[in-house]
C-alpha cells in the first residue's frame, strides 16, 4: 500500500517568497477534504531561502518532504525525479508561485480516480484563462499550445504546468525530461489512453522572478520534433493515432482525384456537357466522396461521438473547409507564380500541400472533433 492518496510535486528554484504559502494552501486543501497527502518539493539547490524555509515548515507538516538536486538542474527534469520519489500512486505537478490555485486539487483528484489516466488543469478552454499577461508572452504560449496541439488535437492546453497523473502512466516511460513543457512528454511517452482537462484561471505570478529564457523555445521545438519521432517507432502512442489519420485522408484526397478526373472525362466526353458544368459537378462529386470515405474511415466509427451531430452538419463543414482549401491553392499558386516568378508547376505543388494541411487540420478540429464532455 502505498504511504499517500496523492503526491503533490511542487518543482522550485528561487522561490522563498512564495514556497511557505503555497505549502500552507495546499495542506489546508487536504485537511479540508480528507485527503491524506504528500507534498514533494524538488529544489535545484536554490541559493536563496527557499531550502531553509520547507525544512522549517517540515518541523510542524511531517507529510512535507524536500529533496534538493545537485546535478542537472531544470524544471522537467526536477518533475521527473518527484515522480520517482513520490510515495503514492497518483502525482500532481503545480508551480510553487501560486499560479496555479490549490483549490482546484481536489476535483483533480476526483477525476483521476474516476477513470482518467491524465487531469490536465487548462488555461485555453472555456472557463479557464489567464490573467495579466503581456502580449509577447501570450503569443509565445499560444505558439508553443498550436504546436503542442498539432500532436495532440485533442487537447486544449498541452503545455500546461498544472497536472496530475497515475504514476503507472509515467512509470517506466522513456521521458526525456528537459526544458519547461514536460506535460507535453508525459502526453507523448507516458502510458494512457484518458485524459481529461478542467479549465482554471492563471494567475500570473505576483513576487519572484520568472526564469523562462529563448533558450526555452528552442528546447520546446526539439522536444515536439523529438515526440513526433518518437511516435513514429511507437505505435500504442496517441500521436500514431493522427499519423494514421493524417495518412488515411492523404489517401482519400488521392482518390477523390481520380473521381474528379474520372467523373470530368465521363460528363465532357458521353454525357456531352460544356467543360465548366463537367468541371463543377466532377469537383463536387469528389468532394462528397472524400466526404463520405473520411466520414467512414479515416474518423471513423472507432474514434467515438462526434461533436457535430449529424452527418450534414459535418457535410457542411467539409464542404466549406474545401472551399477554403481550394481558395489557398488559388492564391498561392498565383502569388508565388505572377508575383515571385516560381514556375507555376512548382507553385502549384506548393499550393496543393498548404491547402491539404489546412484542410487536414481544420476537418480534424472542427468537421470531425471529438464529443468531450
Ligand atoms: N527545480 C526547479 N524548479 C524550477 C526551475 N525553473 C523554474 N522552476 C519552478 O517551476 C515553476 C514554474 O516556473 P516559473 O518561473 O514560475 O515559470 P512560468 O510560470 O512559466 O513563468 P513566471 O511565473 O512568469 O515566472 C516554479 O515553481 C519555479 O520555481 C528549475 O530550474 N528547477
Ligand atoms: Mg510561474
Amino acid at each position: 500500500m502505498p504511504m499517500y492518496d496523492l503526491t503533490i510535486i511542487i518543482p522550485t528554484f528561487k522561490e522563498e517568497a512564495n514556497i511557505a504559502a503555497i505549502i500552507r494552501e495546499v495542506d489546508t486543501v487536504f485537511s479540508k477534504n480528507a485527503i491524506n497527502g504528500e507534498i514533494l518539493v524538488v529544489d535545484d539547490n536554490s541559493p536563496d531561502r527557499t531550502i531553509p524555509i520547507v525544512r522549517e515548515l517540515q518541523q510542524t507538516k511531517p507529510n512535507v518532504r524536500l529533496v534538493v538536486r545537485k546535478n542537472d538542474p531544470g524544471l522537467s527534469q526536477s518533475v521527473v525525479e518527484g515522480f520517482r520519489k513520490a510515495q503514492s500512486d497518483i502525482l500532481l505537478v503545480i508551480d510553487a508561485d501560486l499560479s496555479h490555485p490549490p483549490s482546484h486539487i481536489p476535483r483533480m483528484l476526483a477525476e483521476i480516480r474516476a477513470g482518467n489516466d491524465i487531469v490536465i488543469g487548462s488555461r485555453y478552454m472555456k472557463g479557464g484563462g489567464i490573467q495579466k499577461w503581456p502580449l509577447k508572452r501570450r503569443i509565445i504560449s499560444l505558439g508553443a499550445t498550436f504546436l503542442g496541439r498539432l500532436l495532440f488535437p485533442e487537447i486544449h492546453d498541452p503545455v500546461s504546468g498544472f497536472f496530475a497523473v497515475k504514476k503507472s502512466v509515467v512509470e517506466g516511460a522513456p521521458l526525456k525530461p528537459r526544458g519547461y513543457k514536460i506535460l507535453l512528454e508525459v502526453l507523448g511517452k507516458g502510458h494512457w489512453k484518458t485524459a481529461k482537462e478542467i479549465p482554471f484561471e492563471f494567475v500570473d505570478r505576483a513576487v519572484g522572478s520568472s526564469k523562462l529564457g529563448p533558450e526555452t523555445i528552442i528546447d520546446y521545438a526539439v522536444q515536439v520534433i523529438d515526440n513526433a519521432r518518437y511516435s513514429w517507432n511507437h505505435h500504442d502512442s496517441i500521436v500514431w493515432q493522427e499519423w494514421k489519420k493524417l495518412f488515411k485522408f492523404g489517401m482519400v484526397g488521392l482518390s477523390g482525384i481520380v473521381v474528379n478526373e474520372g467523373l470530368l472525362i465521363y460528363l465532357k466526353e458521353y454525357v456531352q456537357l460544356a467543360l465548366p458544368v463537367a468541371s463543377i459537378i466532377a469537383i463536387e462529386l469528389s468532394i462528397m466522396s472524400n466526404f463520405i470515405l473520411n466520414d467512414l474511415w479515416t474518423f471513423g466509427a472507432d474514434q467515438g461521438e462526434h461533436a457535430l451531430g449529424s452527418g450534414w452538419q459535418r457535410f457542411a463543414s467539409f464542404q466549406f473547409v474545401s472551399v477554403g482549401g481550394a481558395a489557398i491553392n488559388f492564391v498561392i499558386l498565383n502569388v508565388l507564380a505572377a508575383w515571385v516568378g516560381i514556375d507555376y508547376r512548382i507553385a502549384n505543388v506548393l499550393g496543393i500541400l498548404v491547402a491539404f494541411l489546412w484542410n487536414f487540420v481544420v476537418n480534424r478540429r472542427v468537421t470531425w472533433k471529438k464529443q468531450k464532455y
